[in-house]
């Protein structure tokens, strides 16, 4: 391995980690996972149960020890109802541990899972076009896109395929096996597709008339700092983002950081090189990946693009682009779903669409390709008396994470809390639109709280001189044509005082305007 230039050119000494990570790829432990599933969990050695595992996208869990959870991988947060089936099946199978996440990176999570039946249900989901590969830990995760890509009237670009190539390039052997880091990958294909917490980011931009995109690289949320992601200066075009995010990857791989985990993420290594190397770094990292005249297609380019406004939540009853085709957005309550939901959102989407669903970063699914005529008939589905197509205003953008039920970080619980929260002020205030409130269960950030315009973080306060759980609150992020981080305003409230301080701060700052009092 080449010495980082993060870390000086006398690389320290490997960590246990990054021993681990070089010693066997996870990758290479799917051939033998039925060995392994037959062997039990509990014969699994730490470094596989725990880091190599998630290679595969299985996690082992320790606030539930034996119960494991699934971490799929849907492109562009697109599934169809038969593969929507077989993870319903596989959920209720777990009985009571059973249930499913929709995730901020419109994907799935499985909850509830024995390691036993991971063999059989990878294979299942092979047979039907669904994989985990590479879903967690120092992996290419998820590749975001525009949810309505391909039936939005505002569409700029169809992000899915584009979204599909990088994915499967990801996928060929010589693809990342080994980076130092997670790396999140996102394509826009609309005015509000914002994607700046990102490590890259391709943005539709325009170059001498023609359509492409502008490349935004170093974006990341955790505990120790938050960026946006900043242009790199380079415009490219369509067929050219598989190769091209495979270059940012294997420089990636080869020259991150690997001493020190919290100054590894891309944005560390933008700054140790200059954005001036960077760039030249990964243009020729490229060119040598693409070959011929690839490299020569690429321009400079000054960042400037075509997302201007916050993203649309999608919910409700929508025309699509084509004619005669509406898609229905549903609310789904902090994204928690179980079997019997997951089995009726396929049944709707075959019985009213074309048997596909989309999912959000808001944690909502949507239903597209919904003949105009079918909507009241659609509407009076009981399934959308608990999915709402049009949730209140603090309801229809709250998101949370998955908080302490199954996450050892967690400060508090989020999504029980967030959701009591939102019913609860909704007795409370009437608000004139919608307002976006991020819940998080501790500074990881998964639940994204600086992009809310209320984000609020697990902590512990001091209360009656014991510490107790607590909400740090975050105000003032934006996603529209001047995107801002929200920054905090309060540095820990006891859950229990929370009501009362969400009141006074939707009233005084978001126009709420309080019910009168019940009799
Ligand atoms: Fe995350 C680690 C859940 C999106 C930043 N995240 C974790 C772990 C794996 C910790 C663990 O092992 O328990 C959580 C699993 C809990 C569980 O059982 O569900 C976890 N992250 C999630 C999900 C499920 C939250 C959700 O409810 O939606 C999201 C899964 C997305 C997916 O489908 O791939 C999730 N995580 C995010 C995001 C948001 C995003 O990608 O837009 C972020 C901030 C953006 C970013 O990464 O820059 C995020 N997660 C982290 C971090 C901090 C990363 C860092 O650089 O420090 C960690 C901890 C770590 O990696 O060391 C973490
Ligand atoms: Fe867990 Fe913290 Fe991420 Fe929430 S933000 S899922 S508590 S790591």
């Amino acid at each position: 391995m080449s010495s980082s230039p993060v870390s000086g050119d006398s690389a320290p000494a490997l960590s246990k980690l990054e021993l681990a990570k070089a010693e066997l790829c996870g990758l290479d432990l799917r051939p033998r996972l039925a060995e392994l599933a037959q062997e039990g969990w509990e014969s699994l050695d730490e470094a596989t149960l725990t880091v190599r595992l998630k290679w595969l996208g299985i996690f082992f869990r320790p606030v539930t020890p034996g119960r494991f959870m699934l971490r799929l991988r849907l492109a562009n947060g697109v599934v169809q109802a038969d593969q929507l089936e077989l993870l319903a099946e596989t959920v209720d199978r777990c009985g009571e541990h059973g249930s499913a996440d929709i995730t901020t990176r419109q994907n799935i999570q499985l909850r509830g899972l024995l390691f036993e039946d991971m063999p059989p249900l990878l294979e299942a989901m092979d047979r039907l076009g669904l994989t985990s590969r590479q879903s967690g830990h120092d992996n290419p995760r998820n590749i975001t896109g525009n949810p309505l890509a391909g039936i939005d009237p505002e569409e700029i670009v169809d992000t899915r395929p584009l979204v599909q190539a990088i994915q499967a390039r990801l996928f060929q052997p010589d693809g990342p096996r080994n980076l130092p880091r997670k790396f999140n990958v996102a394509v826009g294909g609309a005015p509000d597709s914002f994607l700046l917490h990102n490590d890259l980011a391709f943005l539709p931009a325009t170059h001498e008339g023609r359509l492409g995109f502008t490349v935004m690289v170093g974006g990341f949320f955790s505990a120790q700092r938050n960026e946006l992601a900043i242009p790199l200066g380079v415009w490219l075009e369509g067929d050219q983002l598989p190769d091209f995010t495979l270059a940012v990857l294997h420089h990636f791989e080869q020259c991150g950081n690997r001493a020190a985990r919290n100054k590894s993420r891309l944005m560390y290594l933008i700054d140790a090189l200059g954005m001036e190397a960077y760039r030249a770094a990964v243009v020729a990292a490229y060119g040598a990946l693409a070959g011929g005249d690839a490299a020569s297609r690429l321009a400079t380019h000054d960042g400037t693009h075509l997302v201007n406004r916050a993203p649309r939540d999608g919910l409700g009853w929508n025309p699509q682009r084509q004619d005669g085709l509406a898609w229905m957005g549903l609310h789904v309550p902090m994204g928690r779903l179980d079997a019997e939901t997951m089995l009726e959102l396929a049944r709707l989407a075959r019985t009213y669409g074309s048997g596909e669903l989309r999912l959000t970063e808001a944690q909502n699914v949507l239903i597209p390709n919904v003949p105009l005529e079918r909507e009241s008939a659609l509407r009076a589905e009981p399934l959308l008396q608990r999915f709402r197509p049009e949730p209140s205003a603090l309801q229809a953008e709250a998101v949370s994470c998955t908080g302490n039920a199954y996450c050892s970080f967690a400060l508090i619980p989020t999504k029980g809390t967030a959701q009591a929260l939102v019913e609860e002020l909704e007795r409370r205030v009437e608000l004139p639109h919608a307002v976006r409130t991020h819940w998080t269960g501790c500074p990881n950030a998964c639940g994204q709280p600086y992009m809310g315009q209320i984000g609020l973080m697990g902590a512990k306060a001091r209360k009656d001189g014991e510490m107790v759980e607590a909400a740090k609150i975050f105000l003032g992020g934006s996603m529209g044509a001047d995107p801002k981080l929200a920054e905090l305003h309060d540095k820990g409230v006891p859950l229990s005082e929370l009501p009362d301080v969400m009141e006074q701060l939707l009233v005084e700052r978001f126009g709420a305007r309080r019910k009168a009092a019940q009799p």
